[in-house]
Formats: C-alpha cells, sequence, structure tokens
C-alpha cells in the first residue's frame, strides 16, 4: 500500500518509530494508503533541517527566492491533473472543483508570493531637526510552523508555506492527517524546483503529536494555523507562555443577509454556490441565511427547488455537484447537528439523509440540507456544522439583519445582497467580519487581507499581511551630525 512519507531536508523519509495511520477515500470508504504517524523526533529532525537551511535561505537573493517559487508554481499547473485527483480522492470534493479551483489556487499562491517579495519594502521615517533617519528592516523569523485543515487541503497549505518561505523564513510544516496526499506529492515538485533542502519539511501525523511537537517547540517562533476554533484555543494557549507570533484562521458561521432589492437570480444562483460548495466545507460558506420577510416564502421556494437539482455524486463524474464529506467522523458530526435541529423544532425543508452513491455504497454521502430555524440562537444557528447544511429564517428590518449577523461568537466573513449602496456602506461598518462580501461571494484578490474576528481568529493573512506576519520589523535610528 502508498506510504505517505515525511519530506526532511530535501529527502522523503518514512517515520522514526515507524508507526503508521490509515488514510481513507472518502468517496467509497475504503483505505488506499498509510500516512506517517510522525512524533516528536521526527519533528526535531525536522527543526534541524529547517534551522541549518536558514542562514542561507534568508541570505538568498530575493530574485533567486521568487525564481524558485514561479518555478513550484508552473510545475504545479504541469501536473494539475495528477493533483486534481490525488486531492478529490483523499478529500471527496468533486475532480471537477480541485481541477478548477483548489490545485490553480495552490499554484496562484506560490506565484503570487514570488511575486509579492519582489514588491515588499519597508519604511524610512526622517526625524527632521533631531538629525536622526530611522529605517525599518523586516527580518525573516527564522524557523515557522504552518499547520493547516482538510477541508482545501494544498490550497491552505500552500497560503501559509509560500508567504513563509518568500520572506525568507524556513520552514516545518504540518498538513491534517485527512487529507496529507497533496502535501506529499509537493515535496517532490519543490525538489525539482530546486528548493535547497531543509527550506521546506513536511510532516504528516496527528495533531495531538505531530502538530503539538511544532507548536511546543521552543525554538519555532512563529505559528500559523487554519483549523478548528477549539485547536486554535489550544494552540493559544500553549504558545502564549513562549510568545511566539501566531496567526490563526479558525471557524465560522457565517450570514448571507438578503434583502429584497437584490438582482434575485443572481442572489440566488451564488447562495446556492455559497452553501454547498466543497460539501459546504469551507469556513467561508453563507451557512445561516436571513432573507428580508417580503421575500422570505418567495426565496424559500426557489431556493429549495434549485438544491434538488444538485447531483450528489462519486467526485470523479463530471455530473457531480456535491461530492463525499472528508470523513466518517465528520458525516456523523453533521448528522447530529440534523438530529439536533429536528429536536430544537426546527423544520427540515430539504435533505438531511445520507445518500448510497451506486457503485460506491460506503461513501460519505449527505444530502444537501435546508433547515427553516425559528430562534437565531437555536444550536444549529450557532454552532459551526461544517457541512452540507444551511438554515433559513426571515428578518423585517435592517438593524434586526445586523443583530442575526453579529449574534454568534464567530465572524469571519460575512455576504450581504442588496442594490442600496448606502445600506451597503452602514452595513458593511456594522457586521463583525473579517470579509464583507457585498452581491458576490468568495471573490478573493489575494492582494487583499484575509482573517477574522472574534472567535474566527487574530491576525490577517494574504498580500503583505502575510510577509508582514511572517518577518519581524527592527527599528534602525542613525543620528546623523
Ligand atoms: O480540525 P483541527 P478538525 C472546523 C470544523 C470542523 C472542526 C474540527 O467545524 O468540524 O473544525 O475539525 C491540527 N497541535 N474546521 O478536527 O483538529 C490537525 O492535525 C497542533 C474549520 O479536523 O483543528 C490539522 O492539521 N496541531 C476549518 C489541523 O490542526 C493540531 C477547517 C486542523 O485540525 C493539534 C477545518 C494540536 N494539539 C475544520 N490538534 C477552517 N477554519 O477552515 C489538531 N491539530
Amino acid at each position: 500500500m502508498k506510504k505517505i512519507l515525511n519530506y526532511i531536508n530535501g529527502q522523503y523519509a518514512p517515520p522514526i518509530a515507524d508507526r503508521w495511520l490509515d488514510n481513507y477515500n472518502p468517496s467509497n470508504g475504503e483505505i488506499y494508503s498509510q500516512i506517517a504517524a510522525s512524533t516528536e523526533e521526527d519533528v526535531s529532525l525536522a527543526y534541524e533541517a529547517a534551522s541549518a537551511a536558514f542562514p542561507a535561505w534568508s541570505n538568498t537573493s530575493i530574485d533567486d527566492r521568487s525564481a524558485i517559487m514561479l518555478k513550484i508554481a508552473s510545475l504545479i499547473d504541469d501536473n494539475l491533473e495528477r493533483f486534481a485527483m490525488a486531492e478529490s480522492m483523499d478529500n471527496g470534493k468533486p475532480l471537477s472543483l480541485a481541477t478548477a479551483i483548489d490545485i490553480p489556487r495552490a499554484s496562484s499562491n506560490f506565484r503570487f508570493f514570488g511575486h509579492a517579495i519582489t514588491q515588499f519594502s519597508s519604511e524610512a521615517h526622517e526625524s527632521v531637526g533631531l538629525n536622526t533617519m530611522n529605517f525599518t528592516l523586516r527580518q525573516p523569523i527564522g524557523v515557522v510552523g504552518c499547520i493547516s485543515p482538510w477541508n482545501l487541503p494544498l490550497y491552505l497549505f500552500s497560503w501559509k508555506i509560500a508567504p513563509a518561505i518568500a520572506a525568507g523564513n524556513t520552514v516545518v510544516a504540518k498538513p491534517s492527517e485527512v487529507t496529507p496526499m497533496t502535501a506529499y506529492l509537493l515535496g517532490e515538485i519543490c525538489t525539482e524546483a530546486g528548493l535547497p533542502d531543509g527550506v521546506l519539511n513536511i510532516v504528516h501525523g496527528l495533531g495531538p503529536s505531530a502538530g503539538q511537537a511544532i507548536i511546543a517547540h521552543p525554538n519555532i517562533k512563529a505559528i500559523s494555523f487554519t483549523g478548528g476554533t477549539k485547536t486554535g484555543e489550544h494552540i493559544a494557549r500553549t504558545a502564549a507562555p513562549m510568545f511566539k507570533k501566531l496567526s490563526l484562521e479558525l471557524g465560522g458561521k457565517n450570514p448571507n443577509i438578503i434583502f429584497a432589492d437584490c438582482d434575485y437570480e443572481k442572489m440566488l444562483a451564488v447562495s446556492v454556490k455559497s452553501s454547498f460548495t466543497n460539501q459546504g466545507q469551507i469556513c467561508l460558506c453563507g451557512s445561516r441565511i436571513f432573507v428580508e420577510k417580503s421575500i422570505f416564502d418567495r426565496f424559500k421556494t426557489d431556493f429549495v427547488a434549485k438544491v434538488k437539482e444538485l447531483n450528489v455524486g462519486n467526485p470523479f463524474e463530471a455530473s457531480t455537484d456535491i461530492g463525499a464529506l472528508v470523513s466518517k467522523p465528520h458525516l456523523e458530526k453533521v448528522q447530529s447537528y440534523i438530529k439536533i435541529a429536528e429536536d430544537e423544532g426546527a423544520k427540515i425543508l430539504f435533505g438531511g439523509k445520507t445518500v448510497k452513491v451506486p457503485g460506491s455504497e460506503h461513501g460519505y454521502y449527505l444530502e444537501p440540507t435546508v433547515i427553516e430555524v425559528y430562534d437565531d440562537q437555536c444550536r444549529v444557528n450557532q454552532e459551526e456544522i461544517f457541512g452540507p447544511v444551511v438554515t433559513l429564517m426571515p428578518f423585517e428590518t435592517e438593524e434586526q439583519a445586523v443583530q442575526y449577523a453579529n449574534g454568534v461568537m464567530y465572524g469571519l466573513s460575512s455576504t450581504l445582497w442588496t442594490s442600496d449602496l448606502n445600506r451597503t456602506m452602514r452595513m458593511s461598518k456594522k457586521l463583525e467580519a473579517g470579509i464583507v462580501w457585498v452581491n458576490t461571494w468568495m471573490n478573493r484578490d489575494l492582494r487583499t487581507p484575509f482573517g477574522g474576528v472574534k472567535n474566527s481568529g487574530v491576525g490577517r493573512e494574504g498580500g503583505f499581511e502575510a510577509l508582514r506576519f511572517f518577518t519581524e520589523a527592527k527599528n534602525v535610528c542613525i543620528k546623523y551630525e
């Protein structure tokens, strides 16, 4: 059986303890590979390699770093089909989605930061009258840790690694143990692109062992993490006494707020996508839909009709809109929320049941599920389900829409549908979220800041924000006569 090895100091290697985890194909429930179950010892090796590579890499010219990153990007493009296939098999997402979004975005991340580093500059402040000149040195931090989740595996893994290495750091990275395959394949691409040994080290394994060893390592000075809010909390607690720099992108329970004056057809089509793309397993999905009362019944009917047309099926079929959920435990978690909704007296308008896909009967398939709720504070409206499940609820006024939207512990993104510019401005200021999309969803310009407020995390990545995160600013003050 295929073994997913660590990539340390430019070499693939088995875990020191020779322990392995089963890796499942969510589309059929079969074990199809084994993952290195790395421990602290493997992380130590990865750290040593990264630490040894740091002096040379941080002194490598910006042009040379950039050229290697652009090469990595084009090699990912050259291997698009292979990577997309691997992503889809590992995660259960439709192959069409992995081909159109996940893998192209991973190469864009390397390309973008390969270019961005050539434009990254620092500030100078002349203190007129004091005869001093200050300038800011932005120096790489050293060895940094990057830990990513399973929903957008290579997309989010590269979103962290690319700015880290562009800025001159060396990296110990761990992808999710649920979806390690594309991170594994990335190692050979990095070697082929000429990335010096030790600049990127990829360690596989469980969060509480391999992940824990990264966050607890005293010399790994910064951690960029995307994943669950509970894990984020634990990382913050572990890292705080060591004063590590932290960027935490955590859960979301994002509102999709629909006013009667919106472009109805466009809103309807995009709302189906923002609810169910990637089986609803995107931290940016609009999982709470609030609709102005005057169009609530119309929306409910039209939305459910569109959702019924979605095809749940094998990820490798071109006709599939919704593939398999990532794992059996995750499917069970999502199902438990459908039960909670029923217990809470909410109304399941559509879906809620598992699907037996012919030929893939043991896969983790669930119908797209639409739930009408009667209390915005009910659990299905408050807790992150992270699956193909959305709630619907009407609102009467703009104030009430804001109150509902902000009435959760999360604050990652929000979507607003309206043609009223004044309302757009008023609400954009009031919504508690790191991102406000108006008349669109998941529209990303990689230069923009990305991150959440409240329990959705701390810090911003994206564009120069990411390069700032992965560098330390040092002021140099020169007195002249
Ligand atoms: O995430 P975890 P899980 C949400 C979603 C989901 C829930 C739990 O609601 O149902 O989180 O998902 C690593 N030290 N999101 O359990 O555990 C782990 O190995 C260091 C939202 O899969 O947070 C993996 O690489 N690392 C989210 C990564 O953390 C640790 C995307 C994320 O796993 C660790 C995914 C530890 N002690 C889930 N424990 C989003 N924001 O997009 C775990 N890890």
